[in-house]
């Protein structure tokens, strides 16, 4: 096992990432730009070190730096949580070059997962079932509209090198096809430099629906169940639930055993989440993530595993903890990402916390990195904690979310606290029939 990790991260993943390193007895090194010297991970952590000013690009995102930090501290394995470089090829490489363990899959695997063509050609030999659509890229209009006229409209161009959304754009008829492709090109060029794009056929109602697997990188592999995601603003998940209720025993099973048996074929190693949408019973690949997810724990909740120590034993050389048949899932477990931000204009809402109370009791799982005097900088994405709830049942999991969200004080700056209570009141919440659109149009219309 490690002696030492360092910690490429900041905010509640790097809190959560310190606990299990110290369940473990592994030392821990915190990184932090200026505008964290404050920040909870830095007090809690054995050793900092400030490796930059706020930008992400001059900090959380520098490789050299890093690599420096590593070398100063002495580290033998990097943890990089999620975002940032977690899916970062190259620095999973270079620290590899240094021997130092990236806590993760191999960068191979990191970089045919990235791209999104790669990705669904991996997934569709492995047998997973895929959204229709074309064969790798799209080169030009005509070859588009040949594609797009044998599925029947309306399609979606999606950027190769994209992911969460960015560089989508929906052609609803042929007439709208050509802009599509262009619009979607130019977006991909500007956020990723890349401006390749293919097409699928549009899926108008589905719900999002992710299978956690887990894999030791010598063909053992792990499904964890599933996690419904389909309660999102503008690709940003606010609300993740499991079981989902959209799916019953049967389906739960075939596509747990379905993405599993294509993890074991790979030799996948580490934590992976396999994207699907989800829609009128059949299940369609669009992305698998190569990292731990900000809603890990909801999965922890039911399964009662520690997806992160669980990184940490088999990233050290162990094999996996728990054989498929000994995984258990037990009740229901309902995330809310509270996020400092207007819970109307969705503004971000940076500032000092003056009081902060959260909420306890049987079934309440709070991770956060603030605390009560804490000044939230204003460089960073807005997500100041997670509220993970487990109850017996759905039932049970809400009236516990209900209570849990009404405790929760959190004075000094806006936050989203009070969408969540509005929002489980709604019927359709509560009885869980809600696809991906169902937000945008709640919000919409309140
Ligand atoms: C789709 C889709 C409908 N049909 N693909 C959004 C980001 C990336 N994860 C893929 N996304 C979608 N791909 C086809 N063929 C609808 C979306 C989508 C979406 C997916 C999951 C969760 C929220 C979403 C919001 C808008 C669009």
């Amino acid at each position: 096992m490690f002696d030492k990790v360092l910690i490429a991260n900041r905010g509640e993943i790097a809190l959560r990432i310190q606990r299990a390193c110290k369940e473990l007895g592994i030392a821990t090194v915190a990184v932090h730009s200026t505008a964290d010297a404050d920040a909870m991970h830095v007090r809690l952590a054995d050793e900092s070190v400030c490796i930059g000013s706020p930008p992400a690009s001059d900090s959380y995102l520098n490789i050299p730096r890093l690599l420096a930090a590593c070398e100063i501290t002495g580290a033998d394995a990097v943890h990089p949580g999620y975002g940032f470089l977690s899916e970062n090829a190259r620095f999973a490489e270079i620290l590899e070059e240094h021997s130092i363990t990236f806590i993760g899959p191999t960068s191979e695997h990191i970089r045919i997962m990235g791209d999104k063509i790669t990705a669904k050609e991996t997934a569709r030999k492995l047998g997973i079932p895929v959204v229709p659509g074309s064969e790798g890229e799209v080169v030009n209009e005509a070859q588009a509209m040949k594609i797009a006229k044998d599925m029947g409209f309306p399609v979606l161009v999606k950027a190769t090198a994209g992911g969460g959304g960015r560089g989508m754009k929906v052609a609803h008829t042929a007439a709208d096809l050509g802009l599509a492709l262009s619009t979607a090109r130019a977006e991909a060029k500007a956020a990723f430099g890349n401006d390749s794009v293919y097409i699928e056929k549009y899926l108008q109602k589905p719900r999002h629906i992710e299978i956690q697997v887990f894999g030791d990188g010598r063909g053992n592999a792990v499904h964890l169940g599933e996690r419904d995601c389909s309660l999102q603003r503008r690709h940003q998940k606010i609300l993740e639930e499991s079981p989902s209720p959209a799916l019953n025993a049967e389906s739960r099973k075939k596509i747990g055993e379905v993405v599993s048996a294509a993890m074991k074929k790979i030799k996948y190693r580490g934590a992976g989440t396999v994207e699907f949408l989800f829609e009128d019973g059949e299940f369609y690949f669009i992305e698998m993530n190569t990292r731990l997810q900000v809603e890990h724990p909801v999965t922890e909740a039911v399964t009662g595993i520690d997806l992160v120590l669980e990184q940490l034993r088999v990233a050290s050389g162990a094999n996996l903890s728990y054989k498929q048949e000994e995984i258990t899932f037990s009740g229901h477990a309902i995330e809310c990402r509270i996020n400092a931000e207007n819970p109307r204009t969705f503004r971000p809402s940076p500032g000092q916390i003056t009081y902060w109370h959260p909420p306890g009791g049987l079934g309440v799982r709070v991770d956060s990195g603030v605390y009560q005097g804490y000044r939230i900088p204003p460089f960073y994405d807005s997500l100041i904690g997670k509220l993970i709830v487990h109850g017996k049942n759905r039932n049970e999991c809400l009236m516990r979310l209900r209570r849990a969200l009404s405790e929760f004080v959190i004075d000094g700056i806006e936050t989203t606290i009070p969408l969540f209570n509005e929002l489980i009141r709604q019927p359709d919440i509560a009885n869980g029939l809600y696809d991906i659109h169902w937000l945008e149009k709640y919000l919409g219309k309140s």
